[in-house]
């Protein structure tokens, strides 16, 4: 009797959750002892298995052939900008937040037609400053409208993803949705440490369902007869990651913004983006990796929380169709997420993690950081100043950057002053 109880459960919530969705459920990994033994690719030997011992070697070869394997194997292949790409400032009020900060919204055209597509970047440049000031760089998810309360800011008219409560309904925003994300973002405390900022929703540049590739940018770039990128062309993260830096080249136009210290930031999915938009466009000058996880700062042989199996099957489109022959095989990528962290040497980057946020893998994120080390190292810098994790709250501010904080998966004022103090110190500027 006891028996066909216990039965009719499992039963009743295979049926409810979904049979294969249930079986993977039960097999995330939160358990340290758990964790399968690894052997990291290691980051300073070429393929033809010679050491790197100096700077030249790293950035001649063994640097390409680590960004090369990216491309293939995780990320995609992503095209240069477009050849009619235009910019258009669309607004300017050189008087808002009180008359703290000059706010411009400039889009830009991905392939010049303005009927076509495009995206919208809101800037923020701090009034007090001298300018060119320098910047921070980041996809928002919820529409620019949703970083600050500020009404002027246009209300985003792409697609969203349905959330009533903070006023995201039929895929649209609306007006309730202003400033929903603004704890995410804290405007005013980087404005007054005297850098602009400059955000784009990522739904602009590509809307994060998986619909074959049609409704993002990849179609401005398929060959003839061509319908989805190729297996080793890029997802939805590398394009992501090709719209930050369409929004760098249209900074270096901007008269107002120091184009070479600009720190490109993400969260989340978009962690994931900032580090490849970092890895594969060496003009941003830091690179910031906010709870990122899997597919971002998390070392993918650890298969602690997030999987790559998980994200493949619940993210399809994220990255490039080869990345699927790693789902439950991860020993046989030749690359690992340390080597991500490596490409940025011997720029500043800076990976933060969370301790509830377990799904991303708080010790992977910090021993990618770990074992980027020596690239940093062999490059003249101070690398990561610790050997083991740090103490909650407690950044460590060297070449590479970390800390894990109390609290969950978000960003949060705490991290912003890390951030800050972290581009203070590294564009050696001055409180
Ligand atoms: C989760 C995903 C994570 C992370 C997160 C986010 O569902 O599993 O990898 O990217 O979304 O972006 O908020």
């Amino acid at each position: 009797m006891r028996r066909t109880t216990f039965g009719s459960t499992i039963v009743a919530i295979c049926f409810l959750f979904g049979m294969t969705d249930w079986v993977r459920a039960q097999k995330v990994n939160y358990d340290e002892s758990k964790v399968p033994k690894y052997t990291l690719p290691d980051p300073l030997v070429l393929q033809n298995g010679d050491k790197v011992t100096d700077a030249r070697t790293w950035h001649k070869m063994r640097r390409p052939e680590i960004l090369k394997l990216f491309q293939e194997h995780v990320y995609g292949r992503s095209p240069g900008p477009h050849p009619d790409m235009t910019f258009e400032v669309v607004s300017k009020s050189s008087k808002t937040l009180g008359g703290k900060a000059t706010r411009k919204e400039v889009d830009v055209f991905f392939a010049g037609k303005k009927a076509g597509k495009k995206m919208t970047i809101l800037i923020y440049i701090p009034n007090h400053a001298r300018k060119p000031v320098p910047a921070f760089l980041g996809l928002n998810f919820g529409g620019n409208h949703a970083v600050h309360a500020d009404p002027e800011i246009t209300l985003s008219t792409s697609w969203m993803r349905n959330n009533p409560q903070r006023g995201y309904v039929n895929n649209r925003a609306t007006e309730k949705s202003r400033g929903a994300n603004a704890s995410r973002w804290a405007v005013d405390k980087i404005l007054e440490r005297g850098y602009a900022l400059a955000t784009i929703y990522y739904g602009d540049i590509d809307p994060d369902y998986d619909d074959g590739f049609q409704n993002g940018v990849h179609p401005l770039f398929y060959k003839k007869g061509q319908t989805r990128p190729a297996p080793d062309e890029w997802g939805s993260i590398a394009a992501w990651a090709w719209g930050l830096s369409r929004a760098l080249d249209y900074l270096e136009t901007d008269r107002d913004v120091d184009h070479k210290h600009v720190a490109v930031m993400g969260h989340s999915r978009l962690g994931k983006t900032a580090l490849w938009a970092g890895a594969s466009d060496p003009r941003f000058a830091i690179v910031i990796s906010n709870n990122s996880g899997c597919g971002g700062a998390a070392l993918s042989r650890r298969r602690f929380g997030e999987t790559v199996q998980r994200i493949n099957t619940s993210f399809p489109h994220w990255f490039c169709g080869n990345f699927k022959k790693y789902n439950d095989n991860e020993d046989a990528l030749p690359v690992d997420q340390h080597m991500l962290i490596a490409l940025m040497a011997p720029r500043p980057v800076y990976v933060a993690s969370a301790v509830e946020d377990r799904w991303a893998d708080p010790r992977g994120e910090f021993l990618s950081a770990l074992h980027a080390d020596p690239v940093y190292r062999l490059l003249g810098t101070d690398g990561l100043g610790v050997k083991a994790m740090p103490k909650v709250n407690e950044p460590v501010m060297t070449t590479i950057g970390y800390h894990i904080r109390a609290g969950r998966h978000d960003v949060t004022d705490f991290d912003w002053q890390c951030y800050l103090d972290f581009a203070d110190k590294h564009f050696g500027r001055k409180r």
